[in-house]
């Protein structure tokens, strides 16, 4: 099935005209702890495996579209007209094809992002998770959170869990036309849980996650153990989260990572999103782990590293990185 189909199949009964002037929807980050990498279906972005991920909460997207009476899309990424030549516009704007109700159809994008973009820190997820939001409020549409999982991950695999607080699966379906390759949150709450975002550079990524993960698939002669590895990873992942398990949280989401960039590194050519500063921050970390310090990392398509830890040691954590962004992914969330 391609796109154009699975989009109309979910929009058949839904209004082709806006009912409102504008619609409005934010969407949460998400970092993944289980990783996505690699499609078995390039035009659906359907995975080859599940993966699992924590929201970033109130980091993230929020979108609001209107219509354009001009004959041209206009977007503004935090109060500035964005070049169509970007790669992230570019790609929102080719995404909205799909949902012109006619090709005179024009919009209005704003959209307020408040993490660096491109740069690995999932500003993709949240953005395709909010643009379907938007699109949802602006046409009165009325989707369920799967329904508007599903539309998103047609436009960016990571944004089918942006639209959950907290640990959110992506279930890889088997289904062709992948009505069952959706988010579905896991409803457990861990308030003592927090990320640490440690930005060694900020700078757009040179090789795009959609590129990297299709060379891996083609080139990896590793590639063939991802998946049987994955599985591992998800079960002791949610095993781990049930049961309140922060080493085997920590442990698993590192590994996963590194299992994932080390794949990337045998890939031909290799790929590498490391840089001198990720080496050192990872050595670091293993370094306060002798010491006896529960810290873990995971890596995305960047050179960033995401810490992980719990509350009760955030003082002792700070101390070796004061320049961390601390994030409570279930404060005040009910
Ligand atoms: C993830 N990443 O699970 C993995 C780990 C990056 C590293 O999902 O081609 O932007 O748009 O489906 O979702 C980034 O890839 O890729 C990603 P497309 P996407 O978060």
């Amino acid at each position: 099935m391609n796109k154009k189909l699975a989009i109309a199949h979910i929009l058949q009964s839904c209004s082709k005209e806006p009912k409102h002037e504008i619609g409005t929807f934010f969407a949460p980050s998400n970092i993944a702890l289980c990783k996505y990498w690699g499609k078995r279906d390039t035009e659906l972005n359907l995975p080859n495996t599940a993966s699992l991920s924590i929201s970033l909460g109130d980091l993230g997207a929020r979108t609001t579209l209107s219509l354009n009476s001009k004959p041209v899309d206009v977007v503004f990424v935090n109060g500035k007209e964005f070049d169509k030549n970007t790669a992230f516009v570019k790609n929102l704007l080719n995404f909205l094809d799909y949902f012109r109700s006619y090709p005179e159809m024009y919009f209005i994008v704003k959209t307020e992002v408040n993490i660096p973009i491109g740069a690995g820190l999932a500003s993709s997820a949240c953005g395709f998770a909010a643009l379907v939001g938007a699109l949802d409020a602006l046409f009165g549409w009325d989707l369920s959170t799967s329904q508007l999982s599903l539309l998103a991950r047609m436009g960016s695999g990571s944004a089918s869990r942006s639209f959950w607080h907290g640990f959110v699966e992506w279930e890889m379906g088997i289904r062709e036309d992948g009505m069952d390759s959706v988010g579905v949150p896991l409803n457990i709450r861990w308030p003592e849980l927090r990320i640490g975002l440690l930005i060694l550079n900020a700078q757009q990524k040179i090789l795009s996650s959609r590129e990297a993960m299709q060379r891996t698939v083609l080139t990896s002669p590793f590639y063939s153990v991802w998946p049987n590895t994955q599985d591992v990873h998800l079960l002791r992942l949610k095993n781990a989260i049930e049961t309140r398990n922060f080493l085997e949280l920590g442990e698993t989401s590192e590994i996963n990572a590194l299992a994932m960039h080390a794949l990337m590194l045998t890939a031909c050519p290799p790929i590498l999103y490391s840089n001198p500063a990720t080496l050192e921050a990872m050595h670091k970390i293993w370094q306060c782990r002798q010491q006896g310090l529960s810290l873990f990392f995971t890596q995305d398509a960047g050179p960033n590293l995401k810490l992980l830890f719990l509350h009760p040691e955030q003082d002792a954590i700070v101390k070796f990185f004061p320049d961390l962004n601390i994030i409570a992914p279930f404060m005040s969330r009910g």
